[in-house]
């Protein structure tokens, strides 16, 4: 199975949403292995984001992240990484389509409420940088047998 980065960005958990952001995952049909609340260090923010550094959005981007804590998952599920971003919407809230996340609960693009990884190999350098290997939960859904045609 496939896995990916998901994390409920300050200002989502501030507006309460963390709790319909994991039932809409849940309701997809995919499965959370790992979760964490917590405030980022600066490092691991910088490391997370390591691709803007140089952007002239970066040092705001890094102050928001790091003005309040936010909830770190790690969910599962066949071609979850590519499921994920449709469910979560364009980066930019305001070209994002209705009904998924962004486009359902943001305006601004830098309080787009939630990231998730944008690629397989993002997703697992994400979850290596925000978990540890022990803290991935092995378990089935009762479900699976029929959420899954093979
Ligand atoms: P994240 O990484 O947060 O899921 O966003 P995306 O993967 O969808 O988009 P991204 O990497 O291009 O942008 C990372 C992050 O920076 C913020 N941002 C971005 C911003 O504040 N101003 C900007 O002009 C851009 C391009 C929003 C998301």
């Amino acid at each position: 199975m496939d896995r990916t980065f998901v994390m409920v960005k300050p200002d989502g958990l501030q507006r309460g949403l963390v709790g319909e952001i994991v039932s809409r995952f849940e309701r997809k049909g995919l499965k959370i292995v790992a979760a964490r609340f917590e405030k980022l260090p600066e490092s691991r923010v910088s490391d997370q984001y390591r691709e803007h550094i140089s952007k002239p959005f970066f040092p705001s981007l890094k102050q928001y992240i790091m003005g309040g804590p936010v909830f770190l998952m790690v969910w599962e599920g066949r071609n979850v990484v590519s499921i994920v971003r449709k469910v979560i919407g364009a980066t930019n809230p305001q070209e994002a389509a209705p009904g998924t996340i962004r486009g359902d609960y943001g305006i601004d693009i830098g309080r787009n409420v939630i990231h998730a990884s944008d690629s397989p190999e993002s997703a697992a350098r994400e979850i290596a940088l925000h978990f540890k290997p022990e803290e991935l939960c092995t378990y089935t859904r009762i479900d699976e047998s029929v959420l899954y045609e093979y």
